[in-house]
């Protein structure tokens, strides 16, 4: 909204120049969603206590979880909120990158959104089935991919760390492969959910290194000078990236061991596939993998468990996803999803690392 009421008025007052600078507009982004998501969350959390709108917590987990049931959940609602308001404030709807992300963000929010209402309000447990989800989670994955592609915005190569230029050209298979990265960040983020602020500290990592990522593809010069694929006006991610980040820190707030409220498939469906999103508009799908390890080895724990179940009746793990198996083991809750938050920026600073090793 700034960026389209303030910046054309700088020709009479030089000092609205500076809504031009996108590092400008990403700190009022971050500011703005920080402050916005700690207020809306301390009414969100007593709106849903009020209600008696809590988690229904499986007897079938660890032991430790059973207390946790009836704490408040579907932050996701504030955050994600907390994030479009600050968007609304500091982005320039004139990116594609920008409206498109919006857009699977939006659709996962609404997925997710219904999940939980089925969960959580409608105590029906099972809430939307894992097949209806993935169908709707595939089509707008496609979509995304086709629009993008269409409008030229980015091409159907494939780039991988460590090597200048594209890697090899997917043609129509670019859409089955970008359709998969937005699709599987989306439900890795969901499965990582299941420990106190294990979720949101990769994703505020992996939004940092993200948040740069699309700065650089976006400015002509310094991807240049980087060999990093320049797209055209995906620098406004930079804005959404930084949004992302102050919502999850205002999130956090609240989040932190011991949880007063949990994100919901709402916030983790919608922030995995953003996250996704953005990774496949920066050409850094690959990359990605190490970005989002610590979601990666959550998904690879659950996939690797239920194959062994499957054909050996055998578990490799106490229990999946991995966060689990460590808490069997004796590790204390917030130790786990301290070492997994450690994990996660050493992976988000390697990754920003590996932009000058081309
Ligand atoms: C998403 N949801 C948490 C909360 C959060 C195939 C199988 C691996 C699926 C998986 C599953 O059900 N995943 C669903 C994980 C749940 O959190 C809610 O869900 C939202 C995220 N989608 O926002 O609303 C529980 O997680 C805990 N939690 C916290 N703090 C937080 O900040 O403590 C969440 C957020 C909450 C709360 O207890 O109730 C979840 O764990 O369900 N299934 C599992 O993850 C189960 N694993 C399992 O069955 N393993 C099997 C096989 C299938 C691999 C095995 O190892 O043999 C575990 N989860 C549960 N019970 N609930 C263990 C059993």
């Amino acid at each position: 909204m700034f960026y389209h009421l303030l910046y054309p008025l700088s020709q009479d007052v030089g000092l609205l120049n500076i809504f031009r600078y996108i590092t400008f507009r990403s700190f009022v982004a971050f500011l703005a969603a920080t402050l916005i998501s700690i207020w809306w969350g301390k009414h969100f959390i007593n709106f849903m206590k009020r209600k008696q709108f809590g988690q229904v917590v499986r007897d079938d987990g660890p032991e430790s979880h059973l207390k946790k049931a009836g704490t408040p959940t579907m932050g996701g609602v504030f955050i994600l909120g907390s994030i479009f308001a600050a968007i609304l404030i500091s982005g320039n709807f004139f990116s594609i990158p920008l409206l498109v992300t919006i857009g699977v963000t939006l659709s996962y929010f609404i997925l997710g959104f219904l999940d939980d209402y089925l969960k959580v309000l409608k105590k029906n447990t099972d809430g939307i089935s894992a097949k209806g989800k993935l169908l709707w989670q595939f089509v707008t994955a496609f979509a995304a991919s086709f629009v993008l592609v269409h409008f030229n915005v980015i091409d159907t190569a494939l780039y991988v760390p460590f090597v200048k230029g594209p890697l090899l050209d997917l043609g129509i298979f670019f859409h089955f492969f970008a359709a998969l990265v937005i699709v599987g960040s989306s439900n890795a983020v969901n499965l990582t959910d299941g420990l106190d602020g294990l979720a949101i500290g990769p994703i505020i990592t992996s939004a940092a290194s993200l948040g740069l990522m699309t700065y650089v593809a976006g400015h002509r010069e310094i991807s240049g000078y980087l060999f990093v694929p320049y797209v055209e006006s995906v620098g406004e991610l930079t804005i959404f990236a930084a949004a992302i980040i102050g919502a999850g820190v205002g999130f956090l707030w609240y989040n932190s061991y011991p949880a007063q409220i949990f994100m919901g498939d709402v916030g983790s469906l919608s922030l995995g596939g953003t996250l996704g999103t953005i990774a496949v508009l920066t050409k850094n799908e690959v990359l990605f993998v190490i970005i989002g390890g610590v979601f990666v080895t959550e998904a690879i724990s659950v996939i690797l468990q239920v194959a062994s179940y499957k054909t050996r009746k055998k578990r490799i793990f106490k229990m999946a996803p991995i966060h689990h198996h460590f808490e069997l083991m004796g590790w204390p809750e917030p130790k786990v999803i301290v070492r997994f938050w450690i994990i996660s920026i050493f992976l988000a600073i390697f990754a920003v690392a590996t932009l000058k090793m081309r």
